[in-house]
């Protein structure tokens, strides 16, 4: 899509410090860091929302939470982290393509705001 942020970062329209990619994925810095480590992981197509998922997903989306863990590990995060996917407003979503947040580097509270 053209005018979404995060595809515009997957194109390399908008610079980002590249973490992790391949051929479906992306890994780059939060912008508004929450935690010592805060990585958005992202699939390079776009999809709005975990919501706009469907079965033909599934390959996607595991394959999201594998580069998830091995941005984690790359982190250092031995001690612990925590994936986040915010979904529509209730969730707290503002960015409409799908993103995992991985945050770690300190011990995070429970239940979140
Ligand atoms: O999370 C959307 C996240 O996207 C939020 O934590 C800020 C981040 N963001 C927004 N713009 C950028 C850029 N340009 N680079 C890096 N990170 C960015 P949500 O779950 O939708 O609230």
């Amino acid at each position: 899509m053209t005018d979404c942020l995060f595809c515009k970062i997957a194109a390399g329209t908008i610079p980002v410090k590249r973490l992790h990619e391949d051929e479906q994925v992306l890994a780059f810095p939060d912008i508004n860091p929450q935690a010592p480590v805060h990585v958005l992981v992202i699939p390079k197509r776009h999809l709005a929302s975990h919501a706009h998922a469907t079965t033909e997903d599934a390959a996607m989306l595991g394959h999201l939470l594998s580069a998830a863990g091995e941005v984690a590990q790359a982190q250092g995060l031995e001690n612990g982290y925590r994936l986040v996917i915010n979904t529509g407003p209730d969730g707290g979503q503002t960015v409409d393509h799908l993103h995992v947040h991985l945050l770690g580097g300190r011990h995070l509270g429970w239940p979140p705001g």
